[in-house]
């Protein structure tokens, strides 16, 4: 009964990683064991309104005791790779003004070593939106250029502790994400925004949040730098970053739409590939906020040629963008909001760009994958691009059944597309080489609590106990039919990239 694409024609290249992907905040819990410190996101859930349902991470879905249980999950599903994000806070409670936790470097010794034994390549993200509080209050974290040494600290440790075993590196998930809503929307940690774009008045998010994404750009650098003077070639790895992207399409064929469209690209990601891959910011950023951007002093810019092996993509859903230069439109959570001077939206005369989802800005259309892929091939030179999220909501809502949400037909469906999708892409030159599925199981979806549902295992929060769902079933089949081989290492040389 899974509908979808007749997917066994489509073509993926023999070392392409197919895994999951998660973050140490969504599924960990134990926030207080093993000596961790606090972390920005372990204090912001316990502020009260914050969260959703007003549950916080503190337990999460426990995997931080669960891992053999969930690697074996992994095991069933035939996945080759695990994307997970190492807690910060976990390996350096204070950051770099503390100790080393030899409890948090072994927990992912532990997670990292039984991935391996199932045949499962560790993927790490240093960062998945937490870091050690101690930051915030020293220095106000991203914020401070102070920042950047302190990452770089951390990431030294990482690499020296795990470098032998993993050979995916990832800087940041979602530093714009981080950029928007940490300082200009204010609604993720550390809360910062000035009317009208947020509802706070203790920042200022026409330059804050380019001030946090230049530090975040140059904190990225110089981690690269690490990696690849200290530790790349006896490794062998391959480090990249990952930013949360859209597709957009212009709400019309008036030049202005069109326009309008390549300043919500540039705004969301070019705004970091450009000055990591070609040294600048895009010139219409420039043009449209002048001195708002911060410069590159000549000292950053020999770090920024090339600054990374790869591109991670998190990618979920397109949205129609229609010009506010001159108009003005709503902005923050209402049915159509404004960055990049461009009004997006999901819905052209009524009619939404793709059917709608449990998630407000999340909407299938699965010919977004290929046009973005395709877009980044020729933007940036055929940088190697790994998909390290994508994935589909269901609403937990108490009325409905287990069995509806085991029986996630959408999802698959969702899946089936995007990977059809994906495949094109490849077929027409794009370099993907892996694809991650946000998420294995249900977890801590951040300011929505535990209200979505994104597993392919059904968690139940007061057992937490996990049961497959059939796109569960179906991703295993998927890979089976696809199956890739994985060699010790990359096959590909991730050098000529550097
Ligand atoms: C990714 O974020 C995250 O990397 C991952 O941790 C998360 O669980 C996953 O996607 C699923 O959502 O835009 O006003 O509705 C995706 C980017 C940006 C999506 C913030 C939700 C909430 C505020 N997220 N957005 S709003």
């Amino acid at each position: 009964c899974i509908s979808g694409a007749a997917t066994s024609s489509l073509r993926f290249p023999d070392d392409f990683l197919f895994g999951t992907a998660s973050a140490a905040y969504q599924v960990e819990g134990a926030f207080l064991e093993g000596g961790k410190g606090l972390n920005n996101w372990d204090v912001f859930s316990h502020e009260p309104g914050k969260i959703l349902d007003g549950s916080n991470g503190d337990v999460a879905v426990d995997q931080y005791h669960r891992y053999l249980e969930d690697v074996d999950l992994m095991k069933d599903l035939e996945v080759n790779s695990y994307r997970f994000s190492i807690s910060w806070a976990r390996i350096l409670p204070e950051g770099r003004f503390g100790g080393i936790s030899a409890t948090g470097i072994n927990h992912y010794n532990n997670l990292i070593d039984a991935l391996l034994l199932k045949g499962i390549q560790p993927f790490v993200t240093l960062s998945h939106y937490d870091f050690p509080l101690e930051l915030e209050k020293r220095y106000g974290s991203w914020l401070s250029s102070e920042i950047q040494e302190d990452f770089g600290y951390y990431a030294d440790i990482c690499f020296k502790a795990f470098g032998d075993r993993v050979k995916y590196w990832a800087t940041f998930n979602e530093p714009n994400i981080v950029a928007m809503h940490g300082y200009r929307t204010g609604i993720y940690p550390p809360s910062r925004c000035s009317r009208p774009f947020g509802n706070c008045t203790n920042g200022d998010s026409e330059t804050e949040p380019f001030i946090v994404a230049h530090n975040m750009i140059l904190a990225h650098a110089h981690v690269v730098h690490i990696y690849r003077t200290e530790y790349q070639q006896e490794q062998g790895g391959t480090i990249g970053i990952i930013l949360n992207t859209m597709w957009f399409e212009p709400i019309s064929n008036c030049a202005q739409d069109i326009a309008a469209v390549e300043r919500a690209r540039d705004f969301l990601v070019n705004w970091f590939l450009d000055p990591i891959i070609y040294g600048k910011y895009p010139e219409k950023m420039r043009k449209l906020i002048g001195s708002k951007l911060p410069t590159f002093s000549r000292n950053d810019l020999r770090r920024l040629h090339k600054a990374t092996d790869f591109i991670g993509i998190n990618h979920y859903s397109s949205l129609y963008v229609k010009d506010c230069l001159l108009t003005s439109c709503q902005s923050g959570m209402g049915s159509s909001r404004s960055e990049g001077f461009a009004c997006q939206t999901g819905i052209r005369d009524g009619v939404p760009i793709g059917e709608p989802t449990a998630m407000e800005w999340y909407y299938v259309y699965p010919q977004g994958m290929e046009r973005l892929l395709t877009y980044l091939k020729e933007r940036y030179d055929n940088t190697p691009i790994f998909v390290a999220e994508n994935g589909y909501p269901d609403e937990n809502s108490p009325h409905r059944s287990i069995e509806s949400y085991l029986q996630d037909v959408k999802r698959v469906e969702y899946m089936s597309s995007y990977l059809e999708s994906l495949a094109r892409a490849i077929r027409n030159g794009s370099d993907v080489r892996g694809y991650f599925v946000w998420s294995l199981v249900d977890n801590f979806e951040w300011i929505f609590g535990f209200t979505k549902r994104f597993g392919l295992f059904y968690v139940d929060f007061t057992t937490l106990k996990r049961t497959p769902k059939l796109s569960a079933f179906w991703y295993r089949d998927f890979i089976v039919k696809h199956k890739a081989v994985i060699s010790e290492k990359p096959k590909h040389d991730y050098k000529q990239y550097s």
